[in-house]
């Protein structure tokens, strides 16, 4: 047993935007005050969390002057010094105001494509200046109520054509920076383009540079689309294209809840922390969720010890899977290799082929097998559950 207690190893990462949401909902109006980029990073330093993200304007206010632009960043690098905590990832807010509400780089509008590249560039220098080496696109308002608006395959070439220039930009500024893409299928929009992580894996190989560039999932975005995450994040992993991660929780079907990671499907946080670190995923560990709007700023703590902490059990838990001899036991079993046809695997050629149609195979032996696979199940729901 330990205690729980995360390290920087654990790389726990929060959002300004996360631990600072005040409970503003489409029916009712903020139930917390709002708190500073200071005092937040302060919290965070209070939970455990060893880094904080941010979006330009979660920092600095849009209409900002430049001197008060240098005099919080020169407030927030003086908390960050004083709390040791780090800058992993930095965004852009491209969805808040009115001038994105049809799209920033896929907007009809010239003008605003315009605006949204230069948004972008600017907020790349200030994340690159407070330390962040990964940067986060998640186009919001990327998208459509009515397909009538906006031909679809236009959209995906203005979103190329974004994300070449900024790769362009990047590299021009010399910039130590990946880029992270994140797919959400719908909310704001009703229909978002590149819809899911998958989407944004075939997007990023159509890049100029699809070397800078990977995925940012999102439990809750996966499942809202009624998608295995896991599985999605495997596909990313296997692929090199896991630069960062969105952790929270969301029940299937519903709107976007953004709720404490694992507080609604354990069994799948368990099998992400799982893939996580059997894998040995190094990047931010980040939650972007919030309190629910029925707490105040204690709840907002526990919602934030309470995404660190649930990772942490469910990390033990897959120590005790890994080491719990009668799962292993029945997993080996599963995987048993039968060397009898170890000829026909790997490189083609036409010989093996031949050998391979000329094979005759019991086919009713194969489907009588049983797998085991409900045992398995039980014995995880039993370690799960705390009574193995
Ligand atoms: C959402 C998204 C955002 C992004 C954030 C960083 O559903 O609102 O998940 O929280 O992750 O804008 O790009
Ligand atoms: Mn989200
Ligand atoms: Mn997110």
């Amino acid at each position: 047993m330990t205690s729980y207690t995360p390290t920087s190893e654990n790389k726990f990462t929060f959002g300004l935007w996360t631990v600072g949401n005040i409970g503003r909902d489409p029916f009712g109006g903020p139930v917390r005050d709002v708190k500073s980029p200071v005092e937040l990073v302060h919290l965070l330093a209070e939970v455990g969390a060893y880094g904080v993200n941010f979006h330009d304007n979660d920092l600095v206010p849009i209409d900002a002057t430049s001197a008060e632009r240098d005099h919080i960043v020169r407030d927030f690098k003086a908390a960050l010094s004083e709390t040791g905590l780090v800058v992993p990832m930095a965004t852009t807010n491209l969805f808040t105001d009115a001038a994105f509400k049809d799209g920033a780089f896929t907007s009809n509008d010239p003008k605003v494509r315009a605006y949204a590249l230069q948004k972008t560039m600017n907020a790349i220098d200030l994340g690159v200046e407070l330390g962040a080496k990964i940067y986060v696109f998640w186009g919001g308002r990327e998208g459509t109520e009515t397909d009538a608006s906006k031909d679809p395959i236009t959209a995906i070439k203005r979103s190329r054509e974004a994300m070449n220039f900024l790769c362009e930009y990047a590299l021009d500024k010399k910039y130590d920076l990946k880029f992270a893409l994140e797919a959400k299928p719908n909310e704001p929009r009703g229909d978002m383009y590149n819809a899911t992580t998958g989407h944004m894996l075939a997007f990023i190989e159509t890049l100029d540079h699809p070397e800078m560039v990977g995925v940012n999932p999102e439990v809750a975005h996966e499942h809202m689309a009624g998608l295995n995450f896991v599985h999605g994040v495997a596909q990313a992993m296997e692929s090199g294209k896991l630069f960062h991660i969105d952790l929270n929780d969301q029940a299937f079907g519903r709107y976007d809840q953004d709720f404490r990671f694992g507080a609604v499907n354990l069994k799948s946080a368990f099998f992400l922390v799982k893939l996580l670190e059997d894998n040995k995923y190094d990047s931010s560990r980040h939650f972007d969720a919030h309190a629910y709007r029925t707490e105040d700023y204690e709840g907002v703590k526990d919602f934030a010890r309470g995404c660190i902490r649930t990772y942490l059990v469910l990390k033990e838990k897959v120590a005790q899977f890994n080491a719990d001899k009668e799962i292993q036991a029945l997993l080996a079993e599963i995987n048993a290799n039968d060397s009898s046809t170890d000829q026909y695997f790997g490189k083609y050629s036409s010989k093996k082929a031949n050998e391979l149609k000329a094979q005759t195979f019991d086919r009713e032996a194969l489907g009588k097998r049983g797998l085991g696979y409900e045992r398995l199940d039980q014995l995880t729901i039993d370690l799960l559950l705390g009574v193995r």
